[in-house]
C-alpha cells in the first residue's frame, strides 16, 4: 500500500498520478480537512472533494476544484435573495454537500461519509480525512485573524500571513484507518501541496507524526516550490512572511526531520548537494504536472525513487 498526504489541487494531481501508476486498491490518500467550513447550512470539505472529483476523473480541468461542466443554477437562485456569492459552488457540487451534511447530522463520521461518496463515484483508492474531529485553519494577518476560506477565497490571499493556527487540533485524533495505513505503508508520499496550510494540519494532528516515525517504508516529499515560486496558490508568499526560505532547500529544511527523500524540479538541480547535506536523498526531475500523462509519469518516477530508498533502508539495517 502506498500512502499519500494531500491538500488541494496539487495534492489531487499527485494522487491521480499515483492511482494511475498503481494497481486498483493500491493507494490510500490522507487529506487535509482543516479548510472545511459551513456555508448556506452545508458542510463543505474542499480538499476531500477536490481529491475525490480528481480521482473519479470528473474534476473541473481549469480550476482543479469543482465538477467539470457543472452549472450554477442554485447559486444564481441564491443571488436573487441578494446573497453575496463569494464561494462558487456548482449544482452537482451542491449535491455532495447536501448529502455530506445530512449524513453527518445523522451521526455518520466524516470518514464513513467520504467512503460512501467515493464508492458511489467508483474510485478505486481509499480517501481518508486526516481526522473525524473538526479542525479549522485560522490565518493571522495585519487585518486580524481570518477564517481560512475568508483569507483564501473571500480576500483572494491578498493579506500577508503572519501566523497560522489550527483551532481544535489539540483535541483531534488522527483517523485510526490513516494511522494503520501509514504504519503498514510501503512508502508515504507527501504531495506537492502547501506545506503550511495543507500538509501542516495533517502532520500536526495528534497521532500522525508518531505513525510516520513508525512507518516501515520511506517518506518522500515532492517540492511544491519550483524555481523559487509556488506551483499554485499562496505557498511562496506564506513561506516568506513566516520566515522560511522560498526554495526547494527551504522545503527540505521544513521536512528534514521526517523525510528520506525529496523530489525537486530540474530547474532547482543546483540545490541537490545542499539538500542531501541535510539528510534526505534527492531526485531531480520535471515536477510540474500538466495533463494526466504527466501526473502518471511523475508518480512512477516518485515510486521508483521510493523503491530505491526502501532498498537502501533495508541494506542499512
Ligand atoms: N477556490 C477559489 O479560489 N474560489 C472558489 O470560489 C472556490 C470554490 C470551491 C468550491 C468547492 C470546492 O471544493 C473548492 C472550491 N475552491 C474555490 C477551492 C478551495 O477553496 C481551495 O482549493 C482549498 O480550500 C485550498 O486547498
Amino acid at each position: 500500500m502506498i500512502v499519500a498526504l494531500a491538500g488541494g489541487v496539487g495534492g489531487a494531481k499527485m494522487a491521480q498520478g499515483l492511482q494511475a501508476a498503481l494497481p486498483p486498491g493500491g493507494l490510500t490518500v490522507i487529506v487535509n480537512t482543516a479548510d472545511d467550513f459551513d456555508l448556506y447550512g452545508l458542510r463543505i470539505s474542499p480538499d476531500l472533494d477536490t481529491v475525490m472529483y480528481t480521482l473519479a476523473g470528473i474534476a473541473d480541468p481549469v480550476n482543479g476544484w469543482g465538477v467539470a461542466g457543472d452549472t450554477r443554477n442554485t447559486l444564481d437562485a441564491i443571488a436573487r435573495y441578494e446573497q453575496d456569492l463569494w464561494f462558487l459552488l456548482g449544482d452537482q457540487d451542491f449535491a455532495t454537500h447536501v448529502l455530506r451534511t445530512e449524513w453527518l447530522r445523522a451521526g455518520k463520521p466524516l470518514s464513513a461519509v467520504t467512503e460512501q461518496l467515493a464508492a458511489a463515484l467508483g474510485i478505486p483508492s481509499a480517501i481518508l480525512p486526516m481526522s473525524d474531529d473538526r479542525v479549522a485553519t485560522l490565518v493571522d494577518t495585519p487585518a486580524g485573524r481570518l477564517e481560512f476560506q475568508d483569507y483564501f477565497v473571500g480576500r483572494r490571499q491578498s493579506d500577508d500571513v503572519l501566523g497560522v493556527a489550527f483551532a481544535g487540533i489539540e483535541h483531534a485524533t488522527a483517523l485510526p484507518a490513516a494511522v494503520s495505513a501509514i504504519e503498514g505503508a510501503e512508502a508515504v508520499i507527501i504531495a506537492p501541496s502547501n506545506p503550511i496550510v495543507s500538509i501542516g494540519p495533517i502532520l500536526e494532528t495528534p497521532g500522525m507524526r508518531a505513525a510516520l516515525v513508525a512507518t516501515p517504508g520511506p517518506i518522500v516529499a515532492v517540492s511544491p516550490i519550483v524555481g523559487g515560486r509556488a506551483l499554485k496558490g499562496p505557498a511562496a508568499q506564506m513561506l516568506a512572511t513566516l520566515g522560511h526560505e522560498v526554495s526547494a532547500l527551504g522545503m527540505a529544511r521544513l521536512y528534514a526531520d521526517l523525510i528520506d527523500g525529496l523530489v525537486i524540479d530540474a530547474i532547482d538541480r543546483d540545490m541537490q548537494a545542499a539538500i542531501e547535506a541535510l539528510g534526505p536523498r534527492v531526485l531531480v526531475t520535471q515536477t510540474v504536472m500538466g495533463g494526466e500523462d504527466d501526473r502518471r509519469r511523475l508518480a512512477s518516477e516518485v515510486l521508483d525513487f521510493a523503491g530505491a530508498l526502501a532498498a537502501r533502508r533495508t541494506a542499512a539495517r
